[in-house]
């Protein structure tokens, strides 16, 4: 069947105790022997034997316990191979296959396959299936042991090694785990060494591996898993456990990066950096999925997910402890503030779509399809939500008692909750729909002042409403834990942060007592991922700008005034009076965080705007939005010329490059100064900046300022012959050139990049850089000619037969389309349906696409 539903699951009928296999390796001809020790679940079942292998799996021999069955009990089916019940005893068995596969034929990049000479495997969700026959679920955990024969000079499976001889190693690993988790990668490769001594005193043995020649742009990955294991034992009282961990950085990968057991195998955009070619951004991101992956070794590997259905359970909390590893790290108030802006940016978005589904959605055709800003975004959301709501004591107990009781297990988001239900005695019913129900509450607070001769009582009445999503009309009112504060005419804080704990569609709190009427600090940290709308003036906002001790409460009355000035503007209405200044008043507080200053200081992005604007029911015009953008732009430039170019001054670091917090603070700060100077200088500066600059943060800056301006020729021609044969730095350069041009010119910018012969567009952090960057260009995107559309359809068109998770992945840039005009409504629809029109269109795009034009 093609839709995979919840309710269907049922555990696998047989139990399997070990996996024994052995790879010879041969780019177009290797063979996989299998040796799977099974047993029956339940003695007297008589049920056939499933195992998932793909259509290109070649079957060499089958044996059960030695002895080849009788052809008429071998089926061989789509994706299957079923062994009858008759041709299996009742007691334990062995089955023995040999396969052969072709990895150099391998464009998916799932399953076994080569990137550039090398070869490696990325198994989850289900691409274990392309390598050998195999019950490819992850409910099925087993120890593997992996015999390799290749002539490549590494060779690495999961576990600690056991063997080693001339062009051959064996690996054991211990830990029962599931097909995913399983890796292997074979290439003449170099290591990036250092070790690791665990908290109960065992040695690790840490290993990068990457392509010799970027060995001395590996440091800061080792530095940052050093630093990830560190913090699990401190945070989570959590231990590596095997005598080694490797990581193998690839150019050719799906995702970002892989927690295979003890062997994170890497998109090398997310191992590789030098101050000369990697961003600040970059390092960040390297040491926030260094952490990530690392931290699945507990939430993911030692316990998993039952089934597919549940795949926020292992990234939900591995996206929360990866915030809390950078949070440490760094600041916490302003990686809040940016994961706010990725939730709203890419969730609320998906929620508000044709593609919305709850964290745990019930039913799929394509499980790779469900690896979204819901699952990861979301799923770390209600978690937070969760432990604001229990507290931290409480969330530690919780998570000690999970690990506790299900370490080995493969467990559900019941098995989660029930673990807080364990540790706390709270009933979480009503919780859970924020694990099942999609879409995002709206939230609206009303408030209500009175005075008595006992003083002033404030009643804030908040009511809640989630709008309908695809398959759930009506949703049941959720918990919300709403964080408020409440501060007096003066500035000074009345009543520091509570938490109010809402559960009805409608309720009210009160606050009794106060002296003067206070302005309410509304939704601190943005307590539970809602859309809150209040009454509120440009005073109060800019009141709270100034005043709010919660700096993301601060940031968000300061994101809220540009907002409300730019849905003003793009409708031909003033606005922006109040945050022009407000904003020159906030910059030039030297004491604030220059981080929090940039952060205040970048306008919200165009389609962050469409997106209020259809949330208010108003449908966004791509050009008037833009131009809105543009104008506010300009008018604080020219408004607080002076005090930012003493900001861009004086922000300047001096000395040797360093990712840390601090002057990366710095230039974040002096880069949104120069690209709002970049509107009224000419360019001057950028040009300045581009030709001295050391880091690749200043100098990619300075390159998308010029080619704002219309003058980054020079600047993409030196940087060519700089850096023509770095793949990282070349994805930059492919994508920043249609992500900055201007929208009347980006879709032609876009069609010759294509055209060049270093547009390697399999390489699928190629593509994206080239198609998704014109895609992030919101006017072009949606330019009303439809040009931008049928580009980007085109390109899902070619990609599809090639690598259909990267099709599918791509062609939810269309996922916004109901919400513009009719004209570009109808433009988004006919290349949407060309695209569903393609033969042989694989499950992948298919499935996207049908939920968008449903
Ligand atoms: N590699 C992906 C992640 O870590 C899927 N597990 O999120
Ligand atoms: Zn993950």
């Amino acid at each position: 069947q093609i839709v995979q539903y919840l309710a269907d699951y049922r555990p696998y009928p047989f139990i399997l105790s070990e996996t024994r296999l052995d790879f010879t390796l041969v780019p177009d001809a290797t063979r996989v022997k299998a040796i799977l020790s099974f047993a029956p679940r339940d003695s007297g079942q008589s049920q056939d034997l499933v195992l998932d292998g793909g259509e290109e799996v070649k079957l060499i021999s089958l044996t059960i316990d030695g002895h080849e069955p009788d052809p008429a009990h071998v089926t061989r089916q789509d994706e299957t191979l079923t062994i009858a019940a008759t041709a299996l005893p009742d007691a334990p068995f062995t089955v023995e296959t040999e396969v052969e596969i072709n990895p150099m034929a391998n464009t998916t990049f799932e399953g076994l396959y080569m990137s550039g000479g090398m070869f490696c495997t990325q198994c989850e969700a289900q691409g274990f299936r392309h390598i050998t026959f195999y019950p490819d679920r992850p409910d099925v955990m087993t120890t593997f042991r992996v015999g390799i024969h290749s002539d490549q000079n590494v060779l690495l499976s999961n576990g600690n090694l056991i063997g080693q001889k001339e062009c051959g190693t064996e690996w054991y690993d211990p830990w029962p785990k599931p097909s995913y988790l399983f890796a292997l990668v074979a290439g003449n490769l170099v290591a990036i060494s250092d070790s690791f001594t665990t908290l109960s005193g065992r040695k690790v043995d840490l290993n990068v591996w990457v392509r010799p020649g970027d060995e001395d742009r590996a440091d800061f990955a080792m530095e940052s898993l050093i630093r990830s294991m560190k913090w699990d034992e401190e945070a989570y009282g959590r231990e590596y456990d095997l005598e080694v961990f490797n990581i193998v950085a690839v150019d050719d990968f799906n995702m970002g990066a892989m927690e295979n057991k003890g062997l994170n195998i890497f998109n090398s955009k997310l191992v590789l950096a030098s101050p000369e070619t990697a961003t600040d951004g970059d390092y960040e991101r390297i040491e926030g999925v260094i952490g990530h992956e690392y931290f699945h070794n507990w939430t993911g590997n030692r316990i998993t997910c039952r089934d597919w259905f549940q795949l926020c359970l292992k990234e939900g909390l591995t996206v929360f402890r990866d915030q809390q590893f950078t949070s440490d790290m760094r600041s916490a108030p302003v990686k809040r503030i940016m994961d706010v802006q990725t939730l709203r940016a890419r969730q609320f978005r998906e929620d508000a779509g044709p593609l919305a589904h709850p964290p745990r959605p019930d039913h799929y055709e394509e499980i790779n399809n469900f690896y979204t800003a819901t699952v990861y975004e979301k799923g770390a959301e209600v978690i937070g939500m969760l432990k604001r709501l229990i507290g931290d004591d409480s969330y530690r107990q919780a998570l000690d008692l999970y690990f506790d009781r299900h370490d080995g297990d493969a467990a559900t988001i019941e098995d989660w909750l029930n673990v807080f239900q364990d540790a706390t005695g709270r009933d979480l019913t009503q919780f859970k729909h924020w694990y099942t129900d999609a879409g995002t509450p709206h939230l609206n607070m009303v408030e209500e002042w009175s005075e008595t001769t006992a003083g002033g009582t404030l009643t804030l009445t908040f009511t809640q409403n989630t709008p309908p999503t695809p398959g759930q009309p009506d949703k049941p009112a959720r918990v919300i834990p709403i964080a408020v504060g409440l501060i007096g005419p003066n500035g000074d804080e009345v009543l520091p942060t509570q938490i109010l704990e809402m559960t009805q569609a409608s309720q009210g709190f009160s606050f009794e007592g106060l002296g003067a009427r206070p302005v309410v600090s509304a939704l601190r940290d943005f307590s539970a991922p809602v859309i809150l709308t209040r009454n509120i003036d440009d005073d109060t906002r800019a009141f709270l700008l100034a005043n709010d001790p919660n700096p993301f409460a601060r940031w968000e009355a300061g994101r809220e005034l540009a907002i409300a000035a730019l849905v003003a503007l793009s409708q031909g209405q003033p606005g922006g009076d109040s945050y022009v200044k407000a904003i020159g008043q906030l910059i030039a507080d030297d004491d604030a965080d220059p981080a929090f200053r940039a952060l205040c200081l970048n306008l919200p992005g165009d389609e962050e705007i469409a997106t209020r604007l259809s949330t208010l029911g108003i449908e966004p015009d791509p050009d008037a939005i833009y131009q809105a953008r543009q104008d506010l732009a300009r008018r604080i430039a020219e408004t607080h010329q002076d005090l930012l170019a003493r900001i861009y001054d004086s922000m300047q670091v001096s000395g040797a490059y360093s990712p840390d917090a601090e002057p990366s603070a710095k230039r974040a700060l002096r880069i949104a100064a120069l690209s709002l100077l970049n509107r009224i200088d000419g360019g001057e500066r950028a040009e300045i900046l581009f030709g001295t600059a050391t880091n690749m943060t200043e100098r990619m800056a300075a390159l998308t300022c010029l080619i704002r301006r219309g003058r980054g020729q020079t600047a993409l021609q030196i940087l060519l012959e700089q850096f023509g044969d770095n793949r990282l730095v070349m994805d930059k350069w492919f994508s920043v050139q249609p992500m900055a041009a201007p929208p009347e010119s980006a879709v032609a910018t876009a069609r010759e990049l294509a055209q060049r012969s270093d547009f390697d567009w399999k390489n699928p952090n190629r593509y994206r850089a080239l198609i998704g960057g014109l895609s992030a260009n919101h006017a072009a995107f949606h330019a009303r000619d439809g040009s931008g559309y049928n580009f980007v359809a085109e390109w899902i068109m070619k990609m599809d037969p090639v690598n259909p998770q990267i099709a599918a992945r791509m062609s939810s840039v269309f996922e916004t389309w109901p919400r513009y005009d009719t004209v570009r409504r109808a433009k988004a629809l006919v290349a949407l349906e060309q695209i569903a029109a393609v033969a042989g269109l694989s499950r992948n795009t298919r499935e996207m696409v049908s939920r968008m034009i449903a």
